[in-house]
């Protein structure tokens, strides 16, 4: 993607590369697996790993600190594919490094079930750090990986005992290049000086649709220079001795990450394809691949053959990576005896248990305290379980002053100040979710990240990831509606809590009041399965002075905030803000004689997990319900029945006062008094 370079329009001219045989054999093993794979599966992506072959040998073989028998070492190296449609590259390197990934796994590459997806994905293959595959991410998650090293190295290290010290490989396309989250996250790791951050541009000159220059025309080394990077040029991936070189380079420089400029052939070998983009995401075919393993020198026909001369040399060189892991057990050993509370540390957090005491860390509201917005309730419980989990680090993409996200006091994550738990991630909101993913997959850390809800959009991408990964990450969504005011529709959210509520493995908490507020930060920072959103007011919120309940009832999801003592003629639901709405119309209610039940609803996911006889407790059969959100109320539909009316916002908001925003778009006691009415009057919306 230089600016001098063009891409070429036709096959590049293969000149074969003059190994040993057994390296020879172990390299082009690589390539041959990717092909096969692709051809089986007749589909996936066999140009890039053919071309970085040569890399993901040099790596596993003869650089990264990593053991095949213990794939989740703690102080292994991490290796990010960041061109996770490349994932072939990663299978076939595991395999042969004898990470458990048999040949068969292999074979049933893209299949359903098989260890070897389309796409690499964590806890689902031994060896992989992060699931890649949207470009970009695994870059940023990379940078997360870097950002917990050298924070856990600064808590825990003491002199002569380095127990945290290890390095972050990745491996970046065009596309993850061109995508914006890397400017964000890589300007991030240059300003954060991420000296053990090492990456690889594979400078291949193709996409999808075609020679770069079609699209783009970026100089990728002054790009990171300018970002405060060490950059550095391997002129040809199959010199074995310019990757070596550029490593040795990328760690004597230790204040800055590195990004090494390595100029590849996309279909390495294939006579009719190399170079092109037709090398890119479809199977070379048979013809083709014979062709190709014969400009290898491959003397074998039978697809997936992997000569033991290859095998062989893969697990003597691993074995020799391997014996770091056991040297490194030799100064766990050390250090646990040298510092036995902070080795039992950084095992728990490690781990990721729980600390002792942070359930009675959690602080209590009363009339006084607890009259506040909730992102103001939100600060105090962060602060006040800061001090018992000090894994939980985070900050806002600069928006820390109206996300209350800092803990006070405590210092902020820079190149000067590694321990520091407060994270300046700027304005970055995609890189603050995807480098919190990396983070959290490192371990250590449960990460939180603020902005203002609207503003969960740009960073979707990684929040579905986190869901999907299930990393434990805390997003704190303030100014989370028309709410907001004066700032205006720009800033207001309308669809988001809906769309967030879309995601998998996505927990959405919306608290009513200080003391849901609490409960929602404990199902936050104990929840460990998949991120969660907290998602507040800016807008200061009464207080219902009724933490029992809160307490019982946040964890199912909803619960019964105010019933009547007889029959309940109509339910009405709401969240967050509008749940004070909801008990003033019940007030409203009453005084015509209708009884209503409240029912507070901080987590429609939550309570959707509930056992239908507590559903149906909360929301008996045949009994008319009103839902209220300042939102879409595409939500609330499953919960309200046939006839049951929700009172929502389906246009943008304006610029205005709160007050006058919420009577001009409806959001009003009146509003749901009048529904709870009609309902009553004919039974129809
Ligand atoms: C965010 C995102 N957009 C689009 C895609 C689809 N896609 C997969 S690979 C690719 C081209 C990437 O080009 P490059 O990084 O140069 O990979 P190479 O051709 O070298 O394998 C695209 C557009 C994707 N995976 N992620």
């Amino acid at each position: 993607m230089s600016a001098a370079s063009s891409a070429p329009a036709t096959a590049t001219a293969f000149v074969p590369t003059s190994y040993p045989e057994a390296t020879r054999l172990a390299i082009d093993t690589v390539r041959t697996l990717a092909m096969d794979a692709v051809q089986a599966a007749e589909s996936g992506h066999p140009g890039t790993p053919m071309a970085l072959a040569p890399l993901a040998y040099r790596l596993y073989t003869t650089h990264m600190r990593h053991d095949p028998a213990a794939p989740a070492w703690a102080d292994r190296d991490r290796f990010v594919l960041s061109a996770g449609h490349a994932s072939l590259l990663v299978y076939g390197t595991l395999h042969l490094a004898g990470y458990p990934l048999t040949l068969d796994d292999i074979r049933n590459f893209r299949q359903w079930k098989s260890a070897t997806p389309g796409h690499p994905e964590v806890h689902h293959t031994a060896g992989v750090e992060t699931t890649t595959g949207p470009l970009g991410q695994g870059l940023a998650n990379a940078v997360g990986f870097a950002v917990a090293e050298a924070h856990l190295a600064a808590q825990f290290n003491r002199d002569g005992h380095a127990i945290v010290d290890h390095y972050t490989y990745f491996i970046a396309g065009d596309g993850c290049l061109m995508e914006g989250i890397s400017h964000e996250a890589s300007s991030f790791a240059g300003h954060q000086k991420l000296g053990k951050l090492i990456g690889f541009f594979d400078d291949n000159h193709i996409t999808i649709d075609g020679g770069t220059n079609l699209s783009c025309s970026d100089d990728v080394a002054k790009r990171f220079e300018a970002y405060g990077w060490q950059t550095l040029h391997i002129a040809d991936v199959n010199d074995l001795d310019a990757i070596d070189a550029a490593i040795a380079a990328a760690k004597a420089e230790t204040s800055k990450p590195t990004m090494i400029v390595t100029r590849t052939q996309i279909g390495y070998g294939s006579p009719h394809r190399q170079g092109t983009s037709k090398a890119h995401g479809e199977p070379l075919g048979n013809d083709e691949i014979l062709l190709t393993k014969q400009s290898y020198g491959w003397q074998w026909t039978e697809p997936f053959y992997v000569p033991d001369e290859a095998r062989a040399h893969w697990q003597e060189l691993v074995a020799e990576r391997a014996a770091t892991h056991a040297e490194w057990n030799t100064r766990w050993k050390a250090y646990q005896q040298a510092e036995p509370a902070l080795a039992a540390e950084l095992e728990r957090r490690y781990h990721g248990q729980l600390p002792a005491g942070l359930d009675a860390a959690f602080p209590s509201f009363d009339a006084k305290s607890g009259n506040v917005a909730s992102r103001a309730a939100s600060g105090v419980v962060l602060n006040a379980i800061a001090p018992v989990m000090p894994e939980l680090v985070g900050g806002s993409a600069d928006l820390a002053g109206s996300n209350l996200t800092t803990v006070k006091g405590a210092p902020f994550f820079m190149p000067e100040s590694r321990a520091g738990r407060n994270f300046a991630f700027g304005i970055r909101e995609h890189a603050m979710g995807a480098i919190m993913n990396g983070m959290a997959l490192h371990g250590g850390t449960v990460p939180y990240g603020g902005t203002f809800l609207v503003f969960s959009d740009y960073m979707r991408p990684a929040i579905r990831l986190a869901a999907l990964m299930g990393a434990h990450v805390i997003y704190v969504f303030t100014h989370d509606s028309i709410g907001l005011g004066e700032d205006g529709p720009t800033h207001q959210p309308v669809e988001h809590l809906a769309a967030l509520r879309c995601i998998p493995n996505l927990l959405v908490l919306r608290p009513a009041d200080a003391d849901e507020v609490t409960e929602a930060w404990r199902i936050a920072a104990t929840h460990k399965t998949g991120p969660v959103a907290l998602v507040l007011t800016r807008q200061k919120l009464s207080y219902f002075d009724c933490a029992s309940r809160a307490a019982a009832g946040v964890k199912r999801g909803a619960y019964i905030q105010a019933d009547t003592t007889g029959d309940v003629d109509v339910v009405l639901l709401a969240s967050g803000s509008e749940v004070e709405i909801a008990l003033a119309a019940r007030a409203t209610l009453a005084v015509d004689g209708i009884s209503a039940r409240v029912v507070s609803c901080p987590s429609l996911e939550l309570f959707a997990m509930q056992d239908a006889e507590y559903r149906a407790s909360v929301l008996p059969a045949g009994i008319p319900r009103v839902a209220i959100e300042a939102a879409s109320p595409a939500s609330w539909y499953r919960w309200i029945g046939d006839n049951g009316i929700v009172i929502g916002i389906e246009t943008f908001g304006a610029s205005a006062p709160y007050g006058t925003l919420y009577q001009e778009l409806g959001i009003t006691a009146d509003a749901v008094t009048a529904a709870a009415k009609r309902l009553l009057a004919d039974g129809t919306p």
